[in-house]
């Protein structure tokens, strides 16, 4: 079953739609593959969940995540109603349990499961609530308006915004990253051993934490980065000093993915940016952005009470394991001197 005729368009139709790729993300090794794996999103049928048919989407989504963002501020866009299932990505990884990995096997959120059908891959996923539910059009028919749409999107889909994220952080928030990823290969390793039919979905995540970790350890590349995000901003800039949206007059899908983008942006530094002094056309556009209801969605910090629900438990996990390890050792050893004295 074909979702959306074309609408997350592979390569080729994106080189028939004239869509230049983007030279954000080329020029560090190994981003440029991670997102290419996440690009092509996918779209299974699921007889075993046909139970749902007849319900709301159930998306699969974590608050502070960038694509669970895009697409639920499209649901409310749409004013679809849907159900939410939280995949804690955090030190749960919820995200790399078997369960998941059957529905999802990029092992990331968003998903969305529409009855008997799963669509993965925020890109894919917007364009497939646009086409099939009720509420306004989003992506215009127009071949040249819908094409300028899906140019957007593709650059913001191309975005290693991941990546800037992990290489910008400092202090605590860096080293909580790092040991994160840590978790991840230790858990990827005991899954693999527990599920061997679930190996290459493991094994592939293996290969793209490779890449994610060579990308942020490449910091002349990271610096690079930084410059392309302000040269693509500029772009974005003189586009809107002739348009009132990011892709013509009206509000369409690549304003709501850039929406997300945009606030991700602020967060990780970029926030002088965005501001009217250096870019007045960005300014209004963000504003505007904000403005709208579907702004409420987005949830762009986790409140005191999630970040304990989310990361206490492991984090107490682990270091009461740690702990409760280093003892045992330093009381062992204490009683051996002692033995071995007496
Ligand atoms: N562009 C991707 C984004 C997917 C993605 O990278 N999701 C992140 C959260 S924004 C995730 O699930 N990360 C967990 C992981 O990679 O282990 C999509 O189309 O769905």
């Amino acid at each position: 079953m074909a979702v959306g005729p074309g609408f997350c368009p592979t390569s080729t139709e994106l080189a028939k739609l004239g869509v230049r790729r983007p030279p954000i993300g080329a020029t560090v090794s190994g981003l440029s593959s991670a997102k290419a794996k996440v690009e092509g999103g996918e779209l299974l049928e699921l007889p075993g969940i046909a139970a749902q048919s007849k319900s709301a989407p159930t998306l699969y989504h974590f608050p502070i995540s960038l694509g669970s963002q895009q697409v639920r501020l499209v649901l409310a866009e749409k004013q679809v109603a849907w159900d939410g299932q939280i995949v804690n990505t955090g030190p749960a990884l919820e995200n790399l349990e078997p369960w998941y990995a059957k529905l999802n096997p990029q092992l990331v959120v968003p998903t969305l499961v529409v009855g008997t059908t799963i669509v993965t891959g925020a890109v894919q996923i917007v364009g497939f609530v646009n086409e099939h539910f009720p509420g306004p059009e989003l992506l215009p028919s127009e071949p040249e308006q819908r094409d300028e749409v899906l140019r957007w999107i593709e650059i913001q889909d191309q975005f290693p915004l991941r990546e800037l994220g992990y290489a910008r952080t400092k202090g605590m928030v860096r080293w909580f990253q790092r040991w994160s990823l840590r978790q991840q290969r230790s858990r990827l390793r005991r899954l693999i051993r527990k599920n061997p039919e679930l190996r290459d979905i493991y094994e592939a995540k293996r290969a793209e934490l490779d890449g994610l970790e060579r990308g942020i350890h490449h910091r002349i590349g990271m610096s690079e980065l930084v410059d392309e995000v302000e040269v693509l901003l500029d772009e974005i800039e003189v586009t809107l000093e002739q348009r009132e949206w990011l892709a013509g007059p009206n509000y369409t899908l690549a304003d709501a993915m850039w929406t997300a983008v945009l606030s991700k942006l602020e967060q990780i530094g970029f926030a002088r940016s965005l501001r009217s002094h250096r870019r007045p056309e960005v300014a209004r556009w963000y504003a505007q952005l904000r403005e709208r209801p579907s702004w409420d969605s987005m949830i762009r910090r986790l409140s005191a009470w999630q970040v304990l629900r989310f990361y206490g438990p492991s984090v107490a996990k682990t270091f009461l394991l740690f702990w409760v390890l280093k003892w045992m050792i330093v009381i062992g050893l204490g009683w051996l001197v002692a033995h071995l004295r007496g």
